[in-house]
């Protein structure tokens, strides 16, 4: 499944686009067409603070071959937004859901990976699918991107060989001299709870298969464990929509260009031809 967002009409336009950017280089409009028209799917990623909205952001740049726009940066040209929800949604969820096309609205449900076991996160999502009548996307976008120190890989496999259990109250993972403590941290921030339990099961479950893990394997298990590779299927089913948009942005502003007297005879025939999109 791709994220392509291309298609013959999308080609044209840009064709005409790219044509009259040659006879007209001074024509702001037309450098924003070319804009509009170029490249990846561009995702918003939206949710309340605190969300993980960056770190989404970051997971799907790296995971996806998409185009993110971060939580603080202009949306005004996003052809799709992922919404991040975490834990129950709120009434600010609500709101902000309300004011985006759910044609090209994605939802995820973030830190899934606090929610307990994969199997509880999915409940939940399935609960929020049913609140907010839209399917809700389980994701641990922390995972997604993780990139461990080679000391991180060499703690986790210690604890392995010291049958050394996560305890179930994060602050007690920290212990030892300061150095320690400060290694131990760092790695609780990249792998939060859930995801240096499933490390230290990764690592024993390859060793007691005679297959040790080095860090490169460690990681990409814990990528695909994640989860953001299931937001393909919905971001895809986006894309007629996202196309349709496109087109009509375009349209709109070769619009501007004709009003304004450049090619005007040229443009409005163009327009009648090709750019034949029902909103
Ligand atoms: N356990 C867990 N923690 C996460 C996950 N994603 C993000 N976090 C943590 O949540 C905190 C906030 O993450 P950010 O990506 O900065 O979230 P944000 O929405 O941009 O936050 P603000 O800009 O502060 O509003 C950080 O400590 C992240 O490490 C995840 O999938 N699982
Ligand atoms: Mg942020």
């Amino acid at each position: 499944m791709t994220l392509d967002v291309s298609g013959p009409e999308l080609d044209r336009a840009s064709e005409i686009v790219t044509d009259l950017r040659s006879r007209f280089p001074d024509v702001v409009e037309l450098h924003r067409a070319a804009r509009e028209l170029d490249g990846r799917l561009r995702v918003a990623v939206r949710g309340r603070s605190g969300t993980g909205r960056d770190t989404m952001a970051r997971a799907i740049r790296e995971r996806l071959e998409v185009t993110p726009i971060g939580p603080g940066d202009d949306d005004a040209d996003a052809d799709v937004w992922l919404y991040v929800v975490v834990g129950w949604p709120r009434p600010a969820d609500r709101i902000a859901l309300r004011r985006l096309p759910p044609e090209r609205t994605v939802l995820a449900l973030g830190k899934a990976d606090t929610l307990g076991s994969w199997e509880d996160a999915e409940d939940t999502a399935h609960a929020c699918s049913a609140d907010l009548g839209r399917s809700v996307h389980p994701v641990m976008p922390l995972l997604a991107s993780v990139d461990l120190a080679d000391e991180e890989f060499a703690l986790l496999a210690q604890m392995v060989r010291d049958d050394e259990p996560m305890p179930s109250m994060a602050a007690h993972f920290i212990t030892g001299d300061r150095a320690e403590r400060t290694l131990r941290t760092g790695l609780l921030r990249r792998l939060d709870q859930f995801g240096i339990l499933s490390a230290l099961d990764l690592i024993e479950a390859a060793d007691d298969a005679g297959s040790p893990l080095d860090r490169g394997a460690l990681e990409s298990l814990l990528r695909r464990q994640s989860g953001i590779s299931a937001l393909t299927a919905p971001l895809a089913e986006t894309l007629d929509a996202v196309r349709v948009r496109r087109l009509h942005g375009v349209a709109g502003l070769l619009d501007r260009v004709a009003a304004s007297g450049t090619a005007r005879d040229e443009i409005e025939h163009t327009l009648s031809r090709f750019v034949r999109v029902d909103a």
